[in-house]
């Protein structure tokens, strides 16, 4: 009895990690510096927003200090965070990003 109890949550746990993966916001922060057509432009291409939601959360992170650009699986907003930072220093703003848990 216990045995099957125990297999029981062991695949209630499997099939959570599966359906329910930890998920990531991927969060841009401000800075004096970085031109805010720069950060629309980012907010555009690698997250798929038009312009308007682009310029709406662009400025949401000017006022506000940081602003969420989108929720991934780890891997994805890892890959996001690598390629705005990349992406950043290529341009040589001094723009940040970075993710959390959501
Ligand atoms: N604060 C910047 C400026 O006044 C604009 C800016 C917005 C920078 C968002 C970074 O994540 C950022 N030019």
């Amino acid at each position: 009895k216990e045995l099957l109890d125990n297999q029981e949550v062991l695949e209630e746990e499997l099939v959570e990690q599966f359906e329910k993966p930890p998920m990531y916001t991927v969060v841009l922060l401000n800075d004096d510096y970085t031109p805010m057509d720069f950060v629309i432009d980012v907010l555009c291409r690698f997250f798929n927003m038009n312009s308007d939601k682009a310029t709406d959360v662009m400025l949401e992170i000017h006022y506000k200090g940081k602003g969420r650009c989108g929720t991934f699986t780890a891997e994805i907003a890892e890959t996001k965070v690598e390629q705005v930072n990349q992406y950043a220093l290529e341009n040589e703003h001094p723009l940040q990003c970075t993710m959390e848990k959501a």
